[in-house]
């Protein structure tokens, strides 16, 4: 029922993609997703080039299925990142935060497919004409490093702006959302706040409660004045961030505050005071399953979605 030109692409069974999450997306899950016919990726957020390859290693040893790394090109080690998922022939990339257009040629050499996030159009009309693989068009309700419009608004565009496979993000977690995208005219999806509620990922106990009691309203973007939005859970430090805000801080000053966060909340369980990333969905995700279970459950639910588009008079 759920296929597109992606699959084919991607050698996967379903045109699903589990968000590369920094802290959170880890061997475990990627291939947990990857085992039950989905992309799994690892979010090579910030690591340290030998940690990646670490990781890698450990997906290939755990799943014989296509994978992916998500990289995020503010991080202090893009390029040595880049030559590790070159030397390790990652079937996949994702890139992130930024405009990957210098490293694509020699991801291609190898055969690696590049798929990067984009939150404009202007970016997506640019990167196709590097040849990349696919896109996926991120809207702003998801976690973290975010773009200024919903995914309800950007997709369209952007599906109209070019001719490659468009894979839609934020606000995605169930499956009235992938039919929703593919009604956009997506060929795939890209999930990440409901596999972080999975039991296969490493994020923290009180990390994924935060997903689990949190309602629509839960999330606040914090940093719109540095430019670099980021949608986190609110709390302690949302609080102290957007006083930041209002005393007008540098961007200096909203680094210092920032650094280490991510893995303070998700790692060390510090949900107070570090960075809790979860999207908009939040609000919907009840419980934590095994990732294989949620993906089924999506995939099954789709074809009763679709029944009900249209009106059926008793
Ligand atoms: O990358 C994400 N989400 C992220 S990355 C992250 S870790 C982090 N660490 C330190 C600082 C900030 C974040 C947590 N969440 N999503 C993909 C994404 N990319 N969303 C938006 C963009 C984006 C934004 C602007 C992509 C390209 C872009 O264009 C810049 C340009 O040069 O045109």
């Amino acid at each position: 029922m759920l296929n597109s030109e992606l699959c084919q692409l991607l050698g996967i069974q379903y045109p699903i993609l589990q968000g590369g999450m920094a802290w959170v997306a880890t061997a475990e899950l990627a291939a947990a997703v990857s085992n039950a016919g989905g992309l799994g990726l690892i979010g090579a957020g910030q690591m340290p080039p030998e940690v990646l390859r670490g990781e890698i290693q450990k997906v290939k040893k755990l799943t014989t299925k296509p994978f992916g790394v998500n990289i995020m090109l503010m991080s202090p080690f893009v390029k040595e990142v880049m030559q590790v998922v070159v030397d390790e022939r990652v079937p996949v990339v994702t890139t992130g935060a930024g405009n990957p257009a210098e490293f694509i040629p020699a991801l291609q050499e190898i055969g690696t497919k590049v798929i990067p996030v984009v939150a404009s159009v202007a970016l997506a009309r640019r990167l196709e004409r590097t040849g990349v693989d696919a896109i996926i068009a991120e809207g702003m309700e998801s976690g973290g490093h975010i773009g200024e419009i919903t995914t309800m608004a950007l997709v369209p565009q952007v599906v109209d702006a070019i001719a490659l496979p468009v894979i839609a993000a934020g606000g995605i977690g169930d499956a009235r959302g992938v039919v929703a995208a593919f009604a956009l005219g997506a060929k795939g999806v890209q999930i990440g706040t409901r596999f972080v509620a999975s039991a296969e990922c490493v994020a923290h106990p009180n990390y994924k409660q935060v997903i689990l009691k949190a309602k629509d309203r839960s999330t606040v973007i914090t940093g719109s004045t540095t430019g670099h939005p980021v949608r986190i859970s609110e709390n302690q430090l949302s609080r102290d961030f957007s006083e930041l805000e209002k005393k007008g801080a540098s961007i200096e000053e909203f680094d210092l505050l920032g650094v280490g966060r991510l893995k303070a909340a998700a790692r060390d369980g510090d949900v107070r005071n570090g960075s809790v990333m979860m999207g908009q969905i939040a609000g919907m995700v009840t419980s934590i399953k095994p990732a294989a279970e949620i993906l089924q459950e999506i995939v099954s639910e789709i074809p009763a979605i679709i029944n009900k588009l249209t009106y059926q008079p008793k």
